[in-house]
């Protein structure tokens, strides 16, 4: 069981990972012909005549992108209709049939590049146009895309994969080889991380509401990511039980109770996605979601040991609509407020008699009655550890009031002590104390606890 629990303490991500935390927030780019006939998913064979937009302007994507503090674009190159944003040289079903003519991944591409953020791709394996889905050749004629994405457009940061595996033209449904893919990235673009539910660098949050969960923990059973690389042995219980049944949608797929009975254990951190309207492509009745939300989503997934992946669909003009370009400057503008200046504090490690229940003390200036989050961070790079932890104050007779509870750590945790929206919620109650001291207590860790940072903001 303790050496168990020593190795889970040991598992670590990979550099690739440690970069992709970096970025922290980025988008998704869904555009294409669905963005022409209004649908979600295509259904194949769509006339490329369809692909017509007026106004085709990646640099405003891109601003629009940095506006919200986004790091990064990840481009649907393809989605499960199979037409293609690029002139692959392996299919007539892309933009040099259409109006348009342009090149689009190479236009996004290298506005990404101007505008000094990140680009990535998505291409999606379900494809409803080739009548080679269903068949050996297809697995062939997607990594010949795939070859041509990640060989001709530059640096790539993530390649982003789903699962969804319907019927394509011939009625037949395709088996994906994915390790072939996986050995293709690493050949051609080895600093990419590659996202899919099952690993093996970034797994899915398991919703496309933007829900995070309470705790997510990025070290989790191999039996969910089988794609990650396997990093310790078996859980003392492994021969108890089976977690052959785990799938994404559980609420807590790293606590204790699932890793020990887990046949090992893998790094595969978690991605927080969804789009900043109820679609992924653009429909004209759509509207953003609001300020709160979108902040909220940030919270949760950035300050909850996520990456957030937030989607922003394109118009027919090939821009990205007016009403979301607003929310995502409202949204730069409150994380900067919110986040912009640090609160000075001096912060140490106190006395303490486990290294798995480490204490810190944080100490400001002056009596301060400003603070309105703290954030934590654990040195991520050594592994993830912390299981629970608190926030105490003075209580005024010289004890201790916690009145902050949380449970993971991880890359980031945003402890959120006052509701910035909390004058439009009668209902909600905002936390209000002065202080000049404040304690942060690791109550418990699966190792010994390694902190990077400890701020206030
Ligand atoms: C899913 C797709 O089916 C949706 O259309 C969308 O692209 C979403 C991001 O991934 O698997």
């Amino acid at each position: 069981m303790k050496s168990f629990l020593e190795e889970a303490a040991r598992v670590k991500p990979n550099p690739r990972q440690l970069a992709w935390y970096d970025l922290g927030f980025y988008a998704f780019i869904h555009f294409g012909v669905n963005t022409f006939t209004d649908r979600e998913w295509g259904i194949g064979g769509e006339p490329e005549g369809l692909f017509d937009p007026t106004e085709l302007d990646c640099d405003q994507w891109v601003e629009a992108i940095k506006s919200a503090g986004m790091k990064g674009m990840v481009l649907t190159c393809k989605h499960h209709d199979g037409f293609c944003l690029w002139p692959s040289a392996y299919t007539e079903h892309s933009v040099k049939n259409s109006p348009c003519k342009r090149d689009v991944v190479k236009e996004a591409a290298e506005a990404c590049r101007r505008g000094g953020i990140r680009f990535g791709i998505y291409l999606s394996p379900w494809d409803r146009s080739s009548e080679l889905y269903g068949t050996d050749a297809y697995n062939d004629y997607f990594c010949n895309q795939l070859t041509e994405l990640l060989t001709n457009y530059g640096e790539i940061f993530h390649v982003w994969f789903d699962l969804a595996c319907g019927e394509g033209p011939n009625g037949k449904k395709q088996e994906y080889d994915f390790p072939r893919y996986i050995e293709l990235i690493r050949k051609y673009q080895p600093n990419a991380t590659i996202f899919n539910d099952f690993g093996p660098d970034v797994r899915w949050c398991g919703n496309e509401a933007g829900t995070a969960r309470h705790a997510e923990w990025a070290v989790v059973p191999k039996e969910l990511c089988f794609r990650s690389e396997v990093q310790t042995g078996a859980g003392p219980l492994a021969d108890e039980g089976s977690l052959e049944y785990l799938y994404n949608t559980g609420s807590d797929i790293g606590c204790l109770h699932n890793i020990m009975y887990s046949k090992g254990l893998v790094f595969a951190p978690s991605e927080v996605n969804m789009s900043i309207r109820p679609g992924w492509f653009w429909h004209e009745k759509e509207e953003p979601h609001s300020l709160e939300r979108l902040f909220r989503t940030y919270l949760t997934s950035v300050g909850g040991n996520a990456c957030f992946n937030l989607n922003l669909p394109p118009d027919r003009r090939g821009k990205i609509d007016e009403r979301d370009v607003r929310r995502l400057k409202e949204l730069g503008e409150l994380l900067q407020k919110e986040f912009g200046s640090e609160i000075p504090a001096t912060v140490r490690q106190l006395e303490s008699p486990y290294p798995t229940q480490a204490v810190f003390e944080m100490e400001f200036d002056r009596v301060r009655d400003d603070i309105r989050y703290i954030e934590l961070r654990e040195d991520i790079a050594q592994g993830q550890r912390v299981e629970s932890f608190q926030i105490e104050t003075e209580d005024g007779d010289g004890g201790r009031l916690p009145f902050y509870q949380g449970t993971t750590i991880g890359n980031r945790r945003i402890c959120e002590l006052k509701d910035p929206f909390a004058d439009q919620n009668p209902l909600t109650r905002t936390f209000s104390f002065e202080a000049k001291k404040l304690v942060i207590r690791i109550t418990s860790a699966r190792g010994e606890v390694r902190m990077k940072s400890i701020k206030a903001y």
